[in-house]
């Protein structure tokens, strides 16, 4: 176990000094690629960039009409900006949950995309968010756990909405 965890830091340290060029790669004007960039870099356990990663959130909600969970994404990116890590992962989990419901709401806009849910973060509440298909990259919790989670889909995560997100999947029933 433990040698896991060194090659996990080793490649969040490695992958730091490459220092990918986010910010030019999410300038696509869809809402998806900056919220992405954004959940990779908090998996690093990193803030660079964030407040423009953010801001072109903001920007490509705009451009949209009143679709489901853009409020949460506006209001979650706003708040990206953070000076501390705890504070960041606590906007993206109201990005998450706008992009959520953005995505529920059109299956087209789910395509390569899948929901992870980590029932430890966030002291135990848990939380879910949307990242690449593929390995899981913890953006709540970064090199402390960062394949922790469990893929949810498209179909358990809307019934998981509808009773009242966000309610953890796992969660038992209230007495
Ligand atoms: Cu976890």
């Amino acid at each position: 176990m433990r040698w896991m965890l060194l090659l996990v830091s080793v490649a969040v340290a490695a992958s730091g000094c490459r220092s990918p060029d986010r910010v030019a790669s999410a300038s696509d004007g869809t809402l998806e690629k900056p919220y992405i960039a954004i959940q990779e870099t908090l998996a690093e356990d990193n803030l660079k960039d964030l407040p423009k990663l953010g801001a072109l959130v903001i920007q490509a909600a705009q451009t949209q009409g009143s679709e489901p969970g853009l409020d949460s994404m506006i209001r979650g990116a706003g708040k990206i900006a953070a000076q501390d890590i705890a504070t960041a992962r606590m906007a993206f989990k109201t990005m998450s949950d706008g992009l959520i419901a953005y995505m529920l709401d059109e299956p087209a806009r789910r395509e390569g995309y899948m929901i992870v849910h980590c029932p430890m973060t966030f002291a135990g509440a848990g939380g879910h968010w949307v990242q690449r298909s593929g390995p899981i990259m913890n953006p709540y919790e970064g090199a402390m756990m960062l394949h922790c989670g469990d893929k949810v889909s498209w179909e358990d995560m809307s019934t998981i909405v509808k009773e009242g997100f966000p309610a953890q999947a796992d969660a038992p029933p209230p007495s």
